[in-house]
């Protein structure tokens, strides 16, 4: 039998300062689905996360409120399990830096890197930002300012242990050229190379301005640099020093998952530390970006954090990790509004999967009497079915290796979309009315073959969220145990069995009444079952005079500019026809203005004017997206501005 490969993931450790906010749970999120993706691969997953309970900041807060440290921090940990409960994160350890154990690995590991001369004594004196516990230099700093978090620096002068990082300079600069898939997304390690290239300074490594922290194991009085301290929790959490099989097991790590706000302490401190203690670098740091409010980032000192609990509470776990995962693109920022959460669950889990999961079990009740039918009477429409199927399981599969999860959905949703389709396409209700054997033969099939469908969306969904495989099998009974899912499944076509039950059930994803908030008032939509059914069909459509009454115009664009503080929206002036429109477009990632300019695009001509960001927007111009691709809609040709689209 071949061995099972092994796989280490992990999240930061986070500060137990506050409660943690749904940025946080962004990162927790997005390392459980590769970790449960790479255990239904059949990998040997370790998982680990935990909380970063040392430092200068943690004992603050902790003094502020009155409160004892280790009580305080305590009190937080136990609310961080709790939320990564509800988010069902299958996490294999939880390492708390205030561990013996871990006290243990911080204190070998320093005085390792002392015995062999690369940490030495001297007197530290220059600037320190306590909310991200980093060092600063006078050039570094601006107008008195953490050049990370803009907040304010304090001068610091004491006696410390120092780390000889600048003599790994160049020995960092050629791992990270010679394994370009160390640092990812490429930007970033764009970023780390200049950052290492502007040079790189020895570390000041102990402090002894305060006690909170892991004590020098030489010297009295002096404590580990907590970001020393918290990064070694990655050897801890995997036995160092006491279960080395475990360790040899699992080191180097596969990943480490973490926001671009600590990619560089992890791609420099972090692999410095291991070359100087003679230890494997990790095989990639992998930094994503921020979850953003309106207002910027979120955070605890602006108290504009959200509670991704009363999220949970509202909308269920499923819910809050599909929009998280599909929200952040590739490495990007992502901008979060409960409207914003709460159209996409709408559209893409009510809409989208909701209904193709409640059309098929009621029409599997209503034509077969809710017992699967064989597939008899195959046709081109089937295998064009079953190819997009293996397509979109493939095309999930290499974007969940590359951490994409935005568009390892988006390629799942194209399977989706073409389900739906296929309903369409076969009219089920229009073959239920013929009584003869071709038809009843096609009917047969398609209902087998939508049922694949969701049996295959729905094994690849269980990393993103883990109980709709659990909720689809009270419905259609597919798998022995849903816990324990096996992604090889998803890529085969025809496993369910012919013969077995479907039962229908309430709606897996009902849609929340937008008018109506808060959701606990919301009302469930009521499902149509049997007769009601082709009724349903009929409403999915739009007639040829609603159509006509959207005003579609070709449009010439004149001039682009960027509109401030929005990094996604250009303004657009348009000559249509005779007349001049301004349009406000989200479209200024995939285009810069010049791009633009003399292009003849689509516009919706008669939307109903709105004011964006305080432009007012005259229309909408068409472009085609997928995932973060976006391309606008463009006349070749010479057609002349203001003539109609049809
Ligand atoms: O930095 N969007 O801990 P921390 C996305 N203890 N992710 C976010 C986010 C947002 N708005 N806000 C926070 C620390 N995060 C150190 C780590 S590791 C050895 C030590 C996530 O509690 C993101 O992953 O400040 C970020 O890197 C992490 O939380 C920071 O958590």
């Amino acid at each position: 039998m071949k061995e099972k490969q092994n796989y280490y993931i992990t999240t930061p450790i986070y500060y137990p300062s506050d409660n943690l906010h749904i940025g946080h749970a962004y990162t927790t999120v997005a390392a459980d689905c590769t970790a449960r993706f790479k255990r239904m691969q059949g990998y040997n997953v370790y998982y680990l996360t935990g909380t970063d309970e040392h430092g200068q900041k943690i004992e603050r807060v902790a003094h502020e409120k009155g409160m004892d440290t280790r009580a305080y921090v305590d009190g937080i940990v136990k609310n961080i399990r709790v939320l990564w409960e509800k988010l069902l994160i299958t996490n294999d350890d939880f390492i708390r830096t205030t561990e013996p154990r871990h006290r243990k690995t911080v204190q070998d590991i320093f005085q390792k890197i002392y015995d062999q001369g690369d940490i030495y004594k001297s007197v530290y004196e220059g600037w320190y930002c306590t909310p991200c516990e980093a060092f600063w230099t006078e050039r570094q700093i601006n107008d008195g300012q953490c050049p990370d978090c803009q907040r304010p620096v304090e001068l610091m002068k004491e006696e410390s242990y120092f780390f000889a990082m600048s003599k790994y300079q160049d020995r960092l600069l050629k791992h990270i050229e010679e394994h370009p898939e160390f640092i990812q997304p490429e930007l970033r390690r764009n970023e780390m190379v200049n950052f290492i290239k502007g040079g790189l300074e020895d570390l000041c490594v102990s402090r002894t301005t305060f006690k909170w922290g892991i004590p020098v194991p030489f010297e009295e009085g002096h404590v580990v640099y907590v970001w020393f301290d918290a990064l070694t929790n990655y050897l801890t959490g995997i036995g160092y020093g006491v279960d080395q099989a475990k360790f040899d097991t699992f080191w180097p790590c596969d990943v480490h998952l973490v926001g671009k706000d600590i990619v560089r302490f992890h791609t420099v401190i972090w692999p410095i530390i291991l070359m100087a203690a003679e230890l494997p670098l990790p095989k990639q740091v992998f930094g994503h970006g921020w979850l953003m409010l309106e207002g910027g980032k979120m955070s605890k000192s602006k108290g504009n954090v959200v509670d991704p609990i009363i999220l949970i509470d509202k909308y269920g776990v499923d819910a809050v990790r599909y929009y998280l995962l599909k929200e952040l693109t590739y490495g990007m920022d992502g901008y979060y509004s409960e409207e914003m959460m709460v159209s996409r669950l709408n559209a893409e889990l009510a809409n989208d999967l909701g209904n193709l999961i409640s059309r098929t079990a009621a029409m599997a009740e209503r034509y077969f009497d809710g017992i699967i039918p064989a597939p008899v009477q195959m046709e081109d429409i089937d295998a064009d079915l079953k190819k997009k199927a293996s397509e979109a399981v493939a095309e999930c599969e290499r974007q969940l290796d590359r951490l994409d999860y935005s568009l390892a959905l988006t390629a799942l949703w194209r399977l989706v979309s073409r389900a739906n389709k296929y309903i369409d396409e076969t009219a089920p209700w229009i073959l239920a009315k013929s009584e003869d054997e071709i038809s009843r033969g096609r009917l047969a099939a398609v209902i087998y073959n939508l049922t694949e469908a969701i049996r295959i969306i729905s094994i690849a969904l269980a990393p993103f969220m883990p109980t709709l495989p659990v909720r689809i099998n009270q419905q259609f009974a597919f798998f022995t145990d849903p816990r324990q899912l096996n992604w090889d499944d998803a890529r085969q076509w025809g496993l369910t069995a012919p013969g077995s039950r479907v039962n229908k059930k309430d709606s897996l994803f009902p849609r929340v009444d937008t008018r109506e908030k808060p959701v606990d008032q919301e009302k469930k939509e009521e499902q149509p079952s049997g007769k009601a059914l082709e009724e349903q069909d009929e409403s999915r459509y739009i007639t040829i005079e609603d159509f006509a009454r959207i005003d579609f115009r070709v449009a010439q664009v004149k001039a682009v500019e960027k509109m401030k503080k929005a990094d996604k929206l250009l303004i657009l002036t348009l000559q249509v026809g005779d007349e001049e429109r301004t349009v406000v477009s989200g479209i200024a990632k995939a285009y810069t203005p010049e791009e633009l300019v003399g292009k003849k695009v689509v516009l919706v001509a008669n939307l109903k004017p709105t004011k964006l960001r305080g432009v007012m927007s005259q229309g909408m111009i068409l472009a085609a997206s997928e995932g973060d691709r976006l391309e606008v809609l463009t006349l070749s040709g010479d057609f002349p501005s203001g003539s109609q689209v049809r």
